[in-house]
């Protein structure tokens, strides 16, 4: 019987396979249901007795062999299979790029505005989207029935006569806030976005940005208004700028300005951007009215100052010559990009 069963020993001692299927083929061969060692261990009953204990021990040790085989061909074949899937891996390849994001053109102009004020003593304020009727209004020296009051003007939360909470339609409600907590000297920027229900053009949008600006002392004349607005003009819009003052009307100053900047496109001799004027109306401004100065605290005999107001789009507008004030929500990267440098 032994002459039998060594040349399956040494078979299953020299099987190689390198494919999951050669390895199957093997495993059925040996030590299926209907394999040669199911087969050896049947045909024990026919062995006569006294060899029956060395027969037993050899189909045990072609079974060992066999099932150590079969584990680490198993075991071999799957680290094969592993390398050649690290193998597939092409470390040369270039990386996925990475593509850096990019400050907002309107993040950029409103810093450029915030770092000319705070070199001659600006701070920068901030306050709520959401402002009450005294804040946005009232306070503001605003008439009950100013048409700026109305539906059609102010995106309204509750609309409860003096108790109405609204959209701010400017930051001048953050500078209220400013002079109620705060003695003079004031110095303050007060930058952010404002609402306002205007339907959507070019022109207009019914949220856009702005950046204010107020400065109370003893004394504050309008003459310092027009030299800090000069200074601020220049550094913006380089030092060859020069400005001019129209008269104005807001609730809130007394008196008031549209403040225009020579076109720094075609150097004032007329371009499209400045509809051949040489001059761009870029903000207004004048002396807080003592009634707004009496309402938030501040004692108007003794106290006078100025402010002034600029929208953040327009200025970006005029200084990159964006033609569709819309591009700056739309958030298409196409557009924005273009800034990525600055
Ligand atoms: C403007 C124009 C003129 C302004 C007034 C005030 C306050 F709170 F002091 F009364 N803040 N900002 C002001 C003045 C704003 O924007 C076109």
């Amino acid at each position: 019987m032994q002459e039998k069963i060594r040349p399956y020993i040494e078979e299953v001692e020299k099987f190689n396979a390198a494919t999951r299927e050669e390895l199957d083929g093997f495993r059925i061969k040996f030590l299926s249901k209907k394999g040669i060692l199911a087969e050896l261990f049947s045909g024990m009953k026919d062995i006569q007795a006294d060899q029956r204990k060395e027969y037993g021990q050899m189909v045990n040790e072609l079974k060992n062999k066999a099932e150590e085989k079969l584990s680490q061909l198993q075991t071999q074949i799957e680290n094969a299979q592993d390398s050649r899937q690290a193998h597939d891996l092409d470390l040369t390849l270039p990386a996925e790029p990475i593509y850096p994001g990019s400050r907002h053109p309107i993040s950029i102009t409103k810093n450029k505005i915030i770092e000319i004020f705070s070199r001659i003593g600006f701070t920068v304020a901030d306050g709520p989207e959401i402002e009450d009727d005294w804040h946005n209004f009232t306070a503001l020296n605003f008439p009950e029935n100013h048409p700026a009051r109305d539906m059609q003007d102010t995106f309204f939360i509750e609309q409860k006569g003096p108790d109405s909470i609204a959209l701010r339609t400017h930051t001048s409600s953050v500078q209220v806030r400013v002079m109620e907590n705060n003695k003079p000297p004031i110095r303050v920027l007060s930058p952010g976005r404002v609402y306002r229900n205007e339907a959507i053009s070019a022109r207009a949008h019914c949220f856009f940005h702005q950046v204010e600006g107020l400065y109370i002392d003893e004394g504050v004349s309008f003459a310092d208004m027009k030299q800090t607005l000069l200074y601020f003009a220049r550094e913006m819009f380089g030092s060859g700028t020069r400005i001019r003052l129209r008269p104005s009307y807001f609730p809130f100053t007394e008196p008031s300005a549209e403040m225009d900047v020579t076109c720094s496109i075609c150097k004032g001799k007329g371009c499209n951007v400045c509809k051949y004027s040489g001059w761009l109306e870029i903000m207004g401004c004048g002396m807080v009215d003592p009634n707004v100065l009496e309402n938030c605290g501040i004692d108007p005999e003794k106290y006078t100052g100025y402010a002034f107001g600029m929208g953040i789009e327009r200025i970006a507008m005029l200084l990159h010559n964006v033609k569709d004030l819309r591009l700056f929500s739309e958030n298409d990267v196409r557009f924005l990009k273009q800034f990525a440098a600055e």
